[in-house]
């Protein structure tokens, strides 16, 4: 095993990094690993068993949930259950948080907001898939955690990270000192060390939003579309599109390669489409940890006050000079 580096390894080896926690930050990032192989495996095999397609329920935000959706968000909630160093679970896919009520949870220090499987749409079709996790302290020092505890600002979040479920399974994550990225080796059943001290290149030339929307976007995102789309040998444009349709899918290649991801507001999103608590805010601080920037078109993502459980937010993400132009175009258009 010389020369292999497994999360479980490298978790305990930069325990010390955590200024407050007595390794009950390392075995709840140690749960969620355990849970995404788990879901790594019936998602590998969801074209072989009767697993595919509507599971004939709704979730909060009226979207048909799929059944690995649902199994995803059953994984990692009876993980972080049975770990007992996480007194509350947010998912996107329950409407209201999820109080973990057993003895050893119900004083524990984290809570845990989560996306069980993000870009589910890709599901059915063999296109990558993700989960997205953000991990914070709780606020309250006595009684029954509340929500007060989970409508905590982005910046507060102690670790985030997210496990992309593609052509090989990789889970990147930050406790706020760099990121990492792992990934599954499946002889092994670990996810190894591959990626150490990730960092997004400060510019790019691939962009990623959905321009079937280009009607529906603010003036700030068309005129950034615009410039992208000129040609201009010295700055390498025309830049080119790559869309996944998958959040974890795009971000993730974009923090290889260099680009901006971008998801606005529309005339049908008037608040935008993705979740703070349950994307923004964990993806934000992962490409902020590695050097870029997130945010709404105007602010920073890691500084917006939740004020409820499933809010949404625009979001603007990558390069760093990729954003800070978008952002420029926004101020002066939008
Ligand atoms: P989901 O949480 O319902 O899967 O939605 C989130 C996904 C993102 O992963 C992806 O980038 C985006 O929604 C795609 O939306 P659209 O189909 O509107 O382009
Ligand atoms: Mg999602």
């Amino acid at each position: 095993m010389s020369g292999i580096k497994t999360l479980g390894q490298f978790i305990i080896e930069k325990q010390a990094d955590f200024s407050y926690a007595k390794g009950e930050l390392s075995r709840l990032l140690r749960d969620i690993g355990i849970a995404s192989k788990i879901v790594n495996r019936e998602v590998n095999k969801a074209g072989l068993v009767d697993i595919l397609g509507d599971a004939g329920t709704v979730n909060i935000q009226g979207e048909g949930q799929k059944k690995l959706d649902v199994f995803a968000n059953i994984q990692f909630i009876s993980a972080l259950t049975s770990g007992g160093e996480c007194c509350i679970v947010a998912t996107e896919e329950e409407d209201d948080f999820v109080r973990i009520d057993s003895p050893v949870s119900k004083n524990a220090k984290y809570i845990v907001c989560i996306d069980p499987l993000d870009g589910s749409s890709n599901i059915d079709c063999n296109v990558a898939v993700g989960t997205i996790f953000s991990i914070y302290r709780r606020k309250s020092v006595e009684g029954e955690a509340t929500l007060a505890d989970v409508l905590q600002k982005g910046t507060q979040q102690v670790a985030a990270g997210y496990v992309i479920y593609g052509s090989s399974t990789m889970l990147v994550y930050t406790t706020g000192k760099g990121v990492n990225g792992f990934t599954l080796d499946p002889s092994i059943g670990e996810f190894c060390l591959s990626h150490p001290n990730m960092r997004i290149p400060d510019g790019g030339n691939i962009y990623s939003l959905n321009e079937g929307n280009y009607v529906h976007f603010p003036e700030g995102v068309k005129k950034y579309l615009k410039y992208v789309q000129v040609h201009d040998e010295a700055t390498n444009r025309p830049y080119t599109s790559r869309y996944i349709g998958s959040m974890v899918g795009d971000i993730h290649r974009n923090l290889i390669k260099g680009g901006i991801y971008i998801y606005p507001t529309t005339a049908k999103s008037p608040k935008g489409k993705l979740r703070l608590l349950y994307e923004c805010n964990p993806m934000a601080f992962i490409v902020e940890q590695a050097g870029g920037v997130a945010s709404d078109g105007f602010n920073r993502i890691l500084d917006i006050e939740p004020t409820e459980l499933h809010q949404r937010s625009s979001i603007f993400i990558g390069s760093k000079e990729m954003v800070t132009m978008a952002e420029g175009m926004m101020t002066e258009f939008s």
